[in-house]
């Protein structure tokens, strides 16, 4: 009778994880060096998740970093290997340290409890391991690693769209604010050059009043795909406003800050732009203006000052040039 019992809650313990998750089975990794526990454990943990086995722990620690596993099960029973070893570098490793660990240890072994939680490991259960205690505590666990995911997920989702720019899906002046004073701290630490670029399109005013808003928006994002073409990697580019945006590039000396910007004078004025009013192409024209870091330059606003004093110049001296 008990045996029934105890099925029939397995039963019930397995419906409840159906229920709350119809599509998303658990991915365990299973650490067994046992091939008799190996299956005990397996078949226990069969119903609720998709199981990988492995006897090897340090096997185990490279199948952990290249899968996405939402548990990690730690049976304790390895020759000549300690596994809070295994454990502590699950914790360490960037891939691995937010997969719950559950560890399975022998009856009497406090001490090796608290060193196990201690080092963040998330839960333990002792041997005998009972199915319906197992299957509990991994569905806890992930679970809670499901959660947790989608609560990433969805900080990662506001932080980017806190930083982007809606329009170009260039980064906003907000990431450049609190971005470029680390950019120039950095090139101060190490000595190295650092130079930036405000580019400002000509007559854009006249692109609106001429074609309409949504022509406008057009040529921006037009013009942000070849800025985008223009930088490097380790440049930060940003829309600054309006049709103003700004390239900062470190490592970058004033000559070639003025290479840089001049192939992107000559990018946006050799092509005209399309927009899909009928077959209407624009021609645009951009002014640019370069500084480099010196060491007066106490803020980044010294530093955009001096290019946007450039840019205007830029634009007095008969716009489409840049000026240094
Ligand atoms: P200049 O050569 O001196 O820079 O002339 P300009 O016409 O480009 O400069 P001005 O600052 O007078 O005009 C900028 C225009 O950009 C005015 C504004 O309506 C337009 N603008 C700003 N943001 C957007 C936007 O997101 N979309 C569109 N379509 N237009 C925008
Ligand atoms: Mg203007
Ligand atoms: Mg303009
Ligand atoms: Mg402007």
């Amino acid at each position: 009778l008990r045996l029934r019992a105890q099925t029939a809650h397995t039963i019930g313990l397995q419906e409840l994880a159906r229920a709350d998750r119809p599509d998303e089975p658990g991915n365990v990794l299973l650490v067994d060096g046992r091939a008799s526990s190996q299956e005990r454990l397996l078949r226990a943990l069969k119903p609720i998740a998709e199981v990988a086995v492995i006897s090897d722990p340090q096997a185990a620690l490279f199948e952990a970093a290249e899968n996405s596993f939402d548990l990690v099960i730690v049976n304790a029973n390895f020759d000549d290997y300690d596994p809070l070893r295994l454990c502590s570098q699950l914790r360490s490793l960037e891939r691995t340290r937010f997969i719950p660990i559950l560890l399975v240890t022998e009856q009497g072994s406090e001490e090796m409890i608290v060193r196990a939680l201690e080092l963040g490991v998330t839960d333990y259960i002792m041997r005998p391991v009972d199915p319906n205690e197992l299957v509990a505590r991994s569905l806890t666990q992930i679970r809670r690693k499901h959660c947790n995911d989608q609560l990433r997920a969805s900080v990662q989702h506001t932080i980017e769209l806190a930083i982007t720019d809606d329009l170009t899906g260039l980064h906003n002046r907000r990431y450049l604010d609190s971005h470029l004073k680390l950019l120039i701290d950095r090139a101060r630490a190490r000595g190295r050059p650092l130079s930036i670029c405000i580019t400002d399109i000509d007559r854009f005013k006249l692109v609106n009043d001429t074609h309409g808003h949504d022509a406008g928006d057009e040529v921006l994002r037009e013009f942000a795909r070849r800025v985008r073409a223009t930088v490097r990697g380790a440049d930060l580019a940003c829309r600054f406003g309006g049709e103003e945006f700004v390239i900062v590039m470190p490592d970058t000396t004033p000559e070639m800050a003025a290479i840089v910007a001049e192939r992107l004078r000559l990018m946006v004025e050799g092509r005209a732009f399309g927009i899909s009013q009928g077959d209407t192409v624009l021609n645009v024209t951009a002014s640019l203006g370069i500084a480099t870091l010196r060491p007066g330059d106490d803020t980044p606003e010294a530093l955009l000052k001096r290019a946007d004093t450039a840019l205007y110049e830029a634009k007095n001296n008969g716009r489409n040039r840049v000026v240094a």
